[in-house]
């Protein structure tokens, strides 16, 4: 049965976890679960590649270009910035976003090289804030062994476990932390129960939120 999701803003959720933890399976698997069910929504994911931003922070992530620590972060901080207004307009039209990957990689992938926290926090300040964090859960010795780390500069077993462990302290009320080790049906079904029930309670009109 299709559910009626008028007169409501979309809900952002946005999916995290470490490298290999199953977050574009999985949000894939969402919209289209979500859809199904009349929800209007759609797939985003960071980095948005496609824009010019997005081609300096691939080529980065490719080793085809090197950019100090400082440098990359506020680069993939303006990534979500271009994008900022576009989403603000969506959801208010009442599209719901599920957006793989968001200001925590920004912050949990840069405080992993030693910046400083706060630092790597300032320019995330004021982007729309998620109403569900879905954090995919993995061991990173267990995320290693998913088909294989590929070339991406970040792709390396110590680095994530550093990453790991900056992701614990970036919890906060907003997030539901899944066990990504679970067969990907077991996942999916947690997710769509999840992401219904925020979508559904934000037909209380809760506004958007910094
Ligand atoms: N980054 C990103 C920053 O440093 N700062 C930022 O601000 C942002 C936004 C690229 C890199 O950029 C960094 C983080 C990244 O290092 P990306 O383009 O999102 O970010 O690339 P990745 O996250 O690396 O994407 P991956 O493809 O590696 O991981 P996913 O999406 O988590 O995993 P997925 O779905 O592709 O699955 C990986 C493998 O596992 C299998 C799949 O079949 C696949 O082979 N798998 C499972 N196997 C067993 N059980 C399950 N439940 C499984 N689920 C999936
Ligand atoms: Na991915």
């Amino acid at each position: 049965e299709n559910c009626h999701w008028d007169n409501s803003r979309g809900s952002l959720i946005v999916l995290e976890g470490l490298d290999r933890s199953g977050k574009t399976s999985q949000s894939n698997s969402l919209v289209s679960f979500l859809k199904g069910k009349g929800v209007p929504v759609e797939a985003w994911h960071f980095p948005d590649r496609s824009t010019t931003v997005g081609g300096m922070i691939s080529s980065y992530l490719a080793n085809k270009s090197q950019l100090d620590d400082r440098t990359i972060h506020l680069l993939f901080s303006a990534n979500r910035w271009e994008k900022s207004s576009l989403m603000e307009t969506k959801l208010k039209s009442g599209v719901t976003l599920v957006v793989d990957r968001y200001s925590y990689s920004g912050v949990a992938f840069s405080a992993a090289k030693g910046l400083d926290i706060q630092w790597c926090k300032a320019p995330e300040e004021g982007l729309i804030a998620p109403d569900l964090v879905l954090y995919l859960d993995i061991p990173p010795e267990k995320a290693a062994e998913r088909g294989g780390y590929g070339s991406e500069r970040y792709e390396h077993l110590d680095f994530q476990q550093k990453v790991a462990s900056h992701y614990t302290n970036l919890h906060d009320h907003t997030w539901k932390v899944i066990d990504a080790c679970q067969p990907a049906e077991d996942i999916e079904k947690q997710l769509r129960e999840l992401a219904l029930e925020c979508i559904s309670s934000r037909r209380d009109g809760k506004p958007l939120s910094r």
